[in-house]
């Protein structure tokens, strides 16, 4: 008996260790982290490694291939690989080590935006450091005394490395959260000057932007924004580019509850559906998730748009019968176009030079988006499958539909999709015409 008993107890003993062991290698792994990871769309999160209690990071700042949309790729400067750099996330009260590698072909510094830390470590080339030469490494290193979302970027001739996408998320959670947060996104702002045909940014341009980007990518490039009804869900945003850029999100009310000066309380919070962001800030915005396929974009009208839109002829409401086809006699590829609104060009999925994205593109279950630039999509379903989204199904009733012949009375109808070359294809369900490849076009049928 007595030996059955002392038997037990070891081996419970052993269990408890084992269970020990095993939540210290969960703990190892990251995955037991004090707080909601941040999700930045098309981008990553820095790796890190313990390092006698510090945390330590490695950024390596080169040129670098990067695509902005499929179609479409440029010569940027950024941060292991990516524009913009990988988000560094950490934890009020952490001591920080960042080892800064330059691969460039002239000197930098990185400034840690909005970081409280001692001026030498501030990161401006010149005033607080010498800059750091090709080939050479710097390291910075200070304890976090806040929260919130901060930056880093370049601070060694901004215009060019800025520019060209040196920039990148610098996230310190609080130590302990008040309201949790379910889902937390970060989306970096920037503006582009690509000479159409062409793969290296101009940053030369002061004013006149071609292509406008989430995270350095153009819709229908940007991954979209997913969460589960009722989610409470924050979106940070940055901007660190030219140009202000007010950020408007559809169907919720959200609160902008902090910016890169830290929490705003709740007292002075009011609720908003666009969030001016200018060049130098940060906003966080928060909002309880609603179901629906949601665009979020920046409000100005030519920011979610790629190139081609500017400075094209004013032909709206102009008869262009009979020119095409004089012009054609010059240019054997000449298009005429714009007599209806543009909207046309992203029917014809309008052929540009190479490495241009057409000025509005994009597929949605009803045709065309027509959009591009800076737009995204927030998915949000009561049935989360993340690896599986896809569209949002309507519930029925709930879709904005033709009327019927002229009256304005609306009567029971039933949709149907038609090629708009081929009236001939037509089928109940959005897709594509298998003779010509144009989107369907929803139309009704009536009873
Ligand atoms: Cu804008």
């Amino acid at each position: 008996m007595r030996e059955k008993h002392i038997g037990k107890t070891a081996h419970q003993a052993l269990l408890v260790g084992i269970l020990l062991m095993l939540l210290q290698f969960t703990d190892l792994q990251g995955k037991d982290l004090p707080y909601t990871p941040v999700i930045t769309p098309n981008g990553s999160t820095l790796p890190w490694k313990m390092v006698d209690g510090v945390k330590e990071f490695h950024l390596i700042v080169e040129e670098i291939d990067w695509e902005m949309a499929p179609g479409m790729t440029i010569k940027a400067w950024g941060y292991n690989g990516r524009t913009p750099g990988p988000t560094i996330e950490t934890v009020e009260g952490d001591q920080v080590r960042i080892l800064v590698t330059n691969k460039l072909p002239e000197p930098t510094a990185v400034h840690w935006h909005g970081v409280f830390l001692p001026s030498g470590m501030d990161g401006v080339q010149g005033l607080t450091q010498p800059g750091i030469q090709p080939g050479e490494t710097f390291v910075y290193e200070f304890t976090l005394r806040q929260h919130g979302t901060q930056m880093y970027h370049s601070h060694g001739d901004e215009m060019t490395q800025i520019g060209l996408g040196s920039m990148g998320f610098f996230i310190i959670h609080p130590k302990e959260r008040k309201t949790k947060i379910d889902r937390d996104y970060a989306i970096f702002l920037n503006e582009w000057f690509i000479d159409p045909g062409s793969y290296t940014p101009d940053p030369s341009v002061m004013t006149e932007f071609n292509i406008f980007t989430f995270n350095s990518r153009a819709f229908p490039g940007t991954e979209p924004i997913i969460a589960q009804t009722g989610d409470r869900v924050r979106v940070r945003i940055a901007n660190v580019a030219q140009e202000a850029h007010p950020i408007h999100l559809h169907g919720h009310s959200f609160q902008v509850v902090a910016t890169d000066g830290g929490d705003i309380p709740e007292s002075a919070q009011w609720p908003e559906t666009t969030v001016l962001v200018a060049p130098g800030q940060t906003r966080d915005f928060e909002f309880t998730a609603v179901p629906g396929d949601w665009a979020m974009h920046c409000h100005r009208r030519h920011h979610p748009m790629n190139a081609m839109g500017h400075d094209v002829p004013n032909v709206l409401g102009v008869n262009q019968d009979g020119l095409e086809e004089k012009i054609r006699e010059l240019l054997p590829n000449y298009m005429a176009m714009g007599e209806d609104g543009m909207a046309e060009m992203a029917e014809m999925n309008m052929q540009g030079p190479i490495n241009t994205l057409p000025m509005m593109a994009g597929e949605g279950p009803f045709g065309t988006v027509a959009m591009g630039g800076m737009f995204t999509i927030l998915k949000v379903r009561d049935d989360l499958d993340e690896e599986n989204v896809g569209w949002y199904p309507n519930p029925p009733g709930t879709v904005a539909s033709k009327v019927s012949g002229g009256t304005t009375e609306p009567t029971q109808s039933e949709q149907i999709f038609v090629c708009p070359m081929h009236p001939e294809i037509q089928q109940s369900e959005p897709g594509s015409c298998p003779k010509c490849g144009m989107n369907l076009k929803p139309e009704q049928q009536n009873h």
